[in-house]
């Protein structure tokens, strides 16, 4: 295994890469996916009607968003705190919502992108000139910690759109019991989550035929080739979907489909593969009540509601400490 020489100070970036790269089997973690290469073929991604989740999410909101603005608003103003934020399109119907039904509030979107908050912030702006936008740029833990020590309102905390997924079951109990520190008895959590469904449905939303997924996943080497200096030849590379209907998860891959050796000039470090060795590099995991409920247990947190879209695809909770 070779490693870089000391001397270099390594960023977080290049230190994952590094490892995962020489780890067997190889990994690389999807958090890495958004650049802004990757959050365009996000959006792509979120327009593609194989990928139900963004419509399925879209619809309960918008059809139940009376009775979840009635709820938020239940106990008085509150500090609606996205974490996640990305283009807002679906959190928009809830503050729609919410400005009818004169709710006080201070919309609170935290995003590690400085440039998606900016084009949150004016976008909201310009749509919805009611509501109170005061961003936040940083990781969620950075973020929510802040914001308890700034003031004490209550906070109403969405996490939309599965990401949720994008952990493993140790790592989002962890994320949840986090949250759950910084929260009171009124505070809500309203969190949506990809529910099990027909294993076919799932591998055509992560394996779409005209490649907008492959190209997603193949643009994290891009990004290495970018910030890495490194010479991958995404040719080389082939995107395969694997769906568990057993245990709900779902995992991307990268396989390589020759021998071949890549190099990472910056820093210094050349990385092997067999012929069809794989990279792994994201699990989205599907869940059903059972879990999400025991999920919620292991955290210290409660369902105390949740909605779910005609087709009973995809389910946002409600949870209270
Ligand atoms: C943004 C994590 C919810 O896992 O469904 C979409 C990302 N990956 N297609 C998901 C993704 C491949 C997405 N999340």
């Amino acid at each position: 295994m070779q490693q870089p020489p000391k001397t270099i100070k390594l960023t977080d970036f290049e230190q994952e890469v590094c490892e995962g790269l020489n780890d067997f089997p190889k990994h690389l973690s999807s958090k890495y996916f958004y650049d802004e290469i990757g959050d365009v073929l996000f959006q792509k991604i979120m327009a593609m009607p194989t990928y139900y989740l963004t419509q399925s999410e879209y619809d309960i909101l918008n059809n139940h968003k009376k009775e979840i603005a009635a709820m938020f608003k239940s106990n008085g103003d509150f500090d609606l705190i996205e974490l996640g934020a990305g283009d807002g399109k679906k959190t928009k119907v809830l503050l729609q919502e919410l400005c009818e039904q004169n709710c006080e509030f201070t919309y609170i979107p935290i995003d590690i992108s400085k440039n998606s908050l900016k084009k949150l912030t004016a976008s909201v702006t310009s749509e919805l000139p009611k509501v109170k936008i005061d961003g936040f740029q940083g990781t969620y833990f950075e973020a929510l910690k802040e914001l308890d020590s700034r003031n004490h309102k209550r906070k109403v905390i969405l996490f939309l759109g599965s990401n949720i997924g994008n952990l493993k079951h140790d790592q989002a109990i962890h994320f949840l019991s986090e949250i759950r520190q910084l929260m009171q008895p009124n505070d809500i959590l309203f969190i949506g989550v990809d529910q099990k469904k027909n294993p076919q449905s799932i591998l055509d939303a992560y394996n779409d035929k005209e490649g907008i997924t492959s190209q997603f996943n193949k643009n994290i080497l891009n990004r290495i080739n970018k910030e890495l200096q490194a010479d991958f030849d995404l040719n080389k590379f082939m995107h395969w979907e694997n769906y568990d209907p057993e245990n709900g998860t779902a995992k991307s891959y990268l396989v390589s489909k020759v021998e071949q050796k890549v190099f990472l000039r910056k820093l210094d470090v050349s990385i092997h593969f067999k012929a069809w060795e794989t990279i792994h590099t994201e699990i989205s995991q599907k869940y059903d009540d059972d879990m999400v409920n025991w999920l919620g247990k292991e955290a210290g947190l409660k369902i105390q509601e949740s909605f779910q879209n005609h087709s009973k695809a995809f389910k946002d909770y409600v949870f209270t400490i």
